[in-house]
């Protein structure tokens, strides 16, 4: 029986080493190094050519190295058989909840004006709200939303969230499903996406979105690329509705060189590091996953394949 680790552009090494720190007898192939097919019954991926599984006639499971399987989900022609799992780990969702903090807190307190002053040596003082005066709204309330809106409220922003279905988050105010995002919308100041991306997702921070959230609020997107309508959030920026824009994701990774989104003063580019796995944080859950597989018990952390998360 064999592992097998499919991750194109991602480094695999610090993978390797912790697995085998974890379950020494594991037996380890890196795609596309040499190994025979029929033997692969785990494998462990991240952004894997489209259509590779199907030719893995005994895998069952596939694990994401991130909390995200859009990666996965979009292949059509993954095989119907094989499970998928994700990656859920309160210490990634932490990093999260830190990073958003940290753009809220920037956003408040002026610094990327104060950045962009100090390289034109600018002595330009502005006002500040503060943060118990700021409404943040998150969409999508899972372990990320829940990390995000914990370290907010400590730090005393008012939050509210949003979510497709209902949730069990009771410490905020969740607005549920297309009937109640307008009122979710309405008293936003700092929008924070977090949903996963599905087709039901998908370019969902658009105008007509945006012209819902009250003049001048701030969208922060940590969540994946395909959220948004790039040309709309230009455009609404650029009109004043909306007063700017922290963007860690994109459609294109890396964006382009003349991507209009790198020089736009009143957009921070971050290039996908909001939460970043630490292998050796989630390693020891993936192998217990395998174990799991071998010992045919039920699997911890099991995407519902229709649902998309
Ligand atoms: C993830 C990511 O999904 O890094 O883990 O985006």
């Amino acid at each position: 029986m064999s592992f097998l680790i499919v991750s194109p552009g991602k480094d695999p090494k610090p993978w390797v080493e912790a697995l085998k720190n974890q379950h020494p007898g594991l037996n380890i192939y890196v795609y596309p190094e040499d190994h025979n097919n029929e033997e692969v019954e785990f494998a462990l991926t991240w952004n894997h050519p489209r259509g590779l599984f199907k030719n893995y006639p005994n895998l069952k499971v596939v694990a994401s190295m991130g909390a995200g399987v859009d990666h996965i989900t979009s292949d059509k022609d993954f095989p119907e058989n094989v499970t998928i799992t994700r990656v859920v780990d309160p210490l990634l969702s932490e990093d999260m909840g830190y990073f958003v903090l940290s753009l809220c807190l920037n956003h408040l307190r002026n610094l990327g004006h104060y950045q962009q002053n100090e390289i034109e040596e600018k002595w330009e003082p502005m006002g500040y709200d503060r943060n118990k005066d700021i409404s943040v709204g998150i969409m999508g309330i899972g372990e990320m939303g829940k990390a995000a809106a914990k370290k907010l409220l400590n730090n005393d922003f008012k939050v509210r969230s949003w979510s497709r279905t209902s949730k069990d988050f009771d410490q905020i105010n969740n607005f549920v499903g297309d009937e109640e995002l307008e009122e979710f919308l309405s008293e936003t100041q700092v929008l924070i996406n977090l949903l996963p991306l599905t087709p039901q997702t998908e370019k969902i921070l658009n105008k007509e979105l945006f012209e819902q959230l009250p003049e001048g609020a701030y969208v922060i997107n940590v969540a994946r690329g395909e959220h948004l309508v790039e040309q709309d959030l230009l455009e609404m920026i650029d009109s004043g509705h909306l007063s700017g824009a922290a963007l860690d994701v994109f459609w294109e990774e890396p964006i382009r060189d003349e991507h209009p989104f790198w020089k736009h003063p009143k957009i921070r580019v971050t290039p996908h590091i909001a939460s970043v796995t630490h292998p050796n944080s989630v390693v020891p859950q993936i192998v217990d996953n395998y174990e799991r597989m071998k010992e045919e018990d039920p699997l911890k952390n099991v995407v519902e394949k229709e649902r998309g998360y």
